[in-house]
């Protein structure tokens, strides 16, 4: 497995959960295990480690995705939230099952996503990172009604609840993220990056921006960028959200994950376009992402594959997940990173 990285920067790597652990890297912010990778217990000192669970569909299931700063880390918790910070950037994890709040079962994701969102902006003001820079949301059930509502949108409504009585605004500079589905029964896990210095968060022509979906996708619009592009020390990193098969606001080719696929690329290319538009010096290309392509029905990985092979070839480094996606007609969705030297090479 390969990685994406600039020299003294910023690094996201896919590796076997052994390999990290041998290396005795010194320069790790934070880890995210998916399904099959159960970690012992770590202390305070280690890095933090979010535990989410969707399967692994094509490698080992012990593939973790290790961010690393090329520098000294400090580490630490935060009522629930686990962080290490280099000089530029914070990494944290938190998880919150439902089955241990107050509530009414219907309500129990919504009290989890306040908690977790409320505990995620208290650590960014504590410490501070203040700039939200790229959220990852795994939630179990994410397309199970719970009281007449889709659990995405009770997601939704609670995200967007917390960050407005954080005094965080809800279009615009908002972060990058992904949303999906978790195995039943499984906490929910939110881990995310922040900055000292703010992005530029990078919005994609061929959709309508997610803050702005009309009504019919739900009473609150999920808040999210489509990409943020931040400097950190001499690297440039471009976070893309999840991104899938919709234009305008629209999901389209329903029932044709071959096409879900195509159309996922044009989106990412477009988006590339708009960030290296908005980025001097500065060239992103798809050969060289480093992310997870999430796929629901795991029959679909080989048409999925076939499709990604040739645009994502060379430099890329991708991981294959099953998840839920957050609405029930998309059948794949892709996030990615991209991390270069802040100035092009003389
Ligand atoms: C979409 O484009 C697909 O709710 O945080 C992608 C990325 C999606 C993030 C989120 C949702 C989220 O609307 C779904």
């Amino acid at each position: 497995m390969s990685s994406v990285r600039a020299p003294a920067g910023l690094r996201l790597e896919y590796l076997p959960r052994a390999a990290c652990q041998v290396a005795g890297w010194t320069d790790v912010l934070g880890i995210a295990t998916f399904d099959g990778a159960r970690s012992a217990e770590t202390g305070p000192a280690d890095p933090p480690v979010a535990q989410v669970r969707t399967a692994v569909l094509d490698g080992n299931a012990d593939v973790c995705e290790v961010w690393r700063c090329g520098g000294a880390v400090k580490s630490g918790q935060h009522h629930r939230v686990r962080w290490r910070s280099s000089d530029q950037l914070l990494f944290g994890c938190i998880a919150v099952a439902e089955e241990l709040l107050p509530g009414t079962p219907g309500s129990s994701l919504h009290a989890a996503t306040t908690l977790a969102y409320d505990e995620l902006c208290a650590t960014l003001e504590a410490l501070p990172y203040p700039h939200l820079l790229r959220v990852w949301n795994y939630l179990p059930d994410i397309n199970r009604d719970a009281n007449g509502t889709e659990r995405y949108l009770q997601f939704n409504t609670a995200r967007q609840r917390a960050l407005r009585s954080r005094g965080r605004v809800l279009t615009g500079n908002v972060p990058a993220a992904s949303a999906l589905g978790a195995a039943s029964g499984s906490p929910l896990v939110v881990y995310f990056l922040a900055g000292k210095t703010a992005p530029a968060f990078v919005e994609n022509p061929r959709q309508v921006s997610a803050y702005h979906y009309p009504q019919q996708y739900g009473p609150d619009s999920p808040v999210f960028s489509r990409a943020a592009l931040v400097h950190s020390g001499d690297s440039l990193a471009l976070f893309i959200s999840g991104t899938a098969s919709i234009v305008g606001h629209r999901s389209t080719h329903i029932g044709d994950p071959a096409a879900q696929t195509r159309e996922t690329l044009l989106n990412i290319e477009a988006l590339l376009h708009e960030a290296n538009a908005a980025a001097d010096g500065a060239h992103f290309d798809l050969g060289a992402l480093a992310g997870k392509v999430y796929v629901r029905t795991p029959a679909e990985l080989p048409v999925i594959q076939r499709e990604l092979a040739p645009a994502l070839a060379a430099g890329a480094s991708f991981i294959y997940l099953q998840a839920d996606i957050c609405r029930q007609d998309l059948a794949v969705e892709i996030e990615a990173a991209a991390i270069r030297p802040a100035t092009p090479a003389p």
